[in-house]
């Protein structure tokens, strides 16, 4: 009965160690997430094309589009769609487009 007891309080210990753990990764992980503000002070706007240059986007960064949505849209394609972007207003044509890749 005493083993039983020493067994199973062990256990528990290992769940607990296991679940502090896992709290610190995700505080980790948490912590080291970034948001961004596409464009910077352009905003989300033409000629943003070159704006993720130089960053190092991580899986669980925030982007921010800042926009008037009565004159602008963010939607999400793949490469072909990127490379072959035509918009009704010319907006994509214009640079209004950025590739970011998260690591
Ligand atoms: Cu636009």
């Amino acid at each position: 009965m005493a083993k039983g007891s020493g067994t199973a309080s062990c256990s528990a210990r290992a769940i607990i160690a296991l679940m502090v753990v896992s709290v610190l990764v995700l505080q980790s992980y948490h912590v080291q997430a970034s948001t961004y503000i596409v464009g910077d002070s352009l905003k989300w706007a033409f000629n943003v094309v070159d704006w993720p240059k130089g960053k190092h986007f991580k899986a669980g960064d925030v982007l921010v589009f800042n926009y008037n949505p009565s004159f602008h849209n963010v939607v999400v394609v793949d490469s072909g769609g990127y490379n072959s972007c035509k918009t009704p207003a010319g907006h994509c044509e214009g640079n209004m487009k950025i590739a970011v890749t998260a690591v």
